[in-house]
């Protein structure tokens, strides 16, 4: 559960806005094309067999003598992600930096005699493999002894929040977790000024109650699905704003901390391929949960799984049958494999069609479609058709297509495939339309 009820909301004294008005930032959707990231979870309860710490646990039990955070980055980028996020302090209160402001944290441990900094660590090796980094910093704080009077624990987290932000070079996403903070009162308007003076590209992740501030919101659930028809622009306590969904989903069922003897929980290759299509495959961003064990590596099976599953998707998306059609046809920004450039239909259609025509037929099972949003997002409805003997077959019909959407129908071969776009809130802009054979 993850909802601040009570929370005093300010709504903006603004005019009456109008949903295809609004566009997202640079930064949003540099973000959106990453699509996949992993969150990590790491702490006193990898140590105590727990998923939620109460916070009187002894430091000294975390001492991960093998801790390599070279090997989760090299892990998570293996499965196709982009950036890292990494849980800073979960409920429990534990912080895995040497934190000014509390000795609940890696310096009361016996992990490198007290002189260790796993977000040093973490942020340093994200950076030389190419990885973005991101932090989640928990409000709900369960050792801290202010968390009691607002105002004082409002100093507390807003000098961490300085600490973080200061310290470990770029945040790309700072997560906020609503979970167990019912009826607390924050002042996350300070929180979040405190970020973006250090971090002014930084997005917020929120969930329900904390919408009017967030980047990003979560999606809904813990299961990695976004709905079929998904909205980048949503209305939070009447403000619209672009608001793309984030799906997390732990590695392991149900457990984003580390469990021992825990191995038949990491989810199957086939089960992440459901997860990717629903989340990705539905113009969201996936974002999984990995947790290192009590010696700070991640396990062999959940190294093998990540890997396994990345392999799945290069080969899955690797070829891009439309490609070869793309020579010489009015269409071929859309078909030439590039999203930097988009095929855009006039300012006033509010339809349009794009063709793919095969000098030889070819068979394939699946397309992606991506939309421009730069401009903001505009496809209500289309169908995909291909033509067979008897005529124009459709082979999905659907509604949002946003960053990207990704349609399975039965395997077809065929020499003339079309996009119709029946509906737009404004002219249609496609970035790619690809076909793929995913039965090969
Ligand atoms: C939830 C937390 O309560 C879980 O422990 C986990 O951190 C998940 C990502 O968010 O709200």
């Amino acid at each position: 559960m993850r909802w601040f009820l009570g929370l005093p909301v300010v709504l903006a004294a603004l005019g009456a806005q109008n949903f295809t008005d609004i566009q997202p930032s640079p930064q949003q959707t540099e973000w959106q094309d990453m699509e996949i990231g992993v969150l990590i979870h790491f702490g006193l309860n990898t140590y105590t067999d727990k998923e939620w710490g109460d916070g009187t646990v002894d430091p000294k039990v975390f001492n991960p003598a093998q801790l390599d955070a070279g090997q989760w980055v090299a892990a998570a980028k293996a499965a196709g992600a982009r950036y890292l996020i990494m849980v800073a302090k979960h409920h429990d209160g534990f912080c895995l930096w040497p934190s000014r402001y509390t000795r609940y944290s890696v310096q009361s441990s016996p992990w490198k005699s007290g002189k260790g900094d796993v977000l040093r660590e973490v942020s340093d090796a994200c950076r030389r493999q190419g990885l973005r980094f991101g932090v989640y910093l928990s409000p709900w704080d369960r050792h801290e002894p202010s968390y009691r009077d607002n105002a004082a624990y409002d100093r507390h987290y807003n000098a961490q929040v300085a600490e973080l932000a200061s310290r470990y070079g770029e945040i790309r996403e700072f997560w906020l977790d609503g979970a167990g903070s019912e009826g607390h009162v924050y002042d996350f308007q300070t929180y979040i000024r405190t970020l973006h003076t250090y971090q002014p590209n930084a997005l917020i992740f929120a969930d329900v109650g904390l919408l009017p501030y967030g980047d990003i919101r979560w999606v809904g659930n813990e299961a990695g699905a976004a709905p079929e028809e998904n909205w980048n622009v949503v209305d939070a306590y009447g403000v619209l704003r672009w608001r793309p969904a984030e799906c997390d989903t732990p590695l392991r069922e149900a457990h984003w901390f580390w469990h021992p003897h825990d191995e038949r929980s990491v989810k199957s290759l086939e089960k992440l391929l459901e997860i990717y299509h629903h989340s990705v495959g539905r113009g969201a961003q996936l974002v999984l949960g990995l947790a290192p064990d009590d010696r700070g590596l991640l396990p062999d099976a959940d190294v093998a799984r990540l890997r396994e599953f990345g392999d799945a998707l290069r080969r899955l998306y690797g070829h891009n049958l439309a490609a070869g059609a793309a020579a010489g046809s009015p269409w071929a920004a859309a078909l030439d494999g590039d999203p930097d450039t988009f095929w855009s239909a006039p300012p006033d259609a509010r339809n349009a069609e794009i063709g793919v025509r095969f000098l030889a037929p070819v068979t394939f099972d699946r397309a992606l479609t991506m939309e421009w949003l730069n401009n903001g997002q505009n496809v209500q409805k289309y169908d995909i058709q291909a033509r067979v003997e008897n005529g124009w077959r459709t082979l999905y019909t659907g509604t949002s297509v946003g960053h990207k959407k990704i349609d399975i129908f039965p395997r077809t071969t065929a020499r003339e495939v079309r996009l119709r776009i029946r509906m737009a809130a404004g002219a249609p802009r496609i970035r790619e339309f690809q076909l793929y054979d995913g039965s090969h």
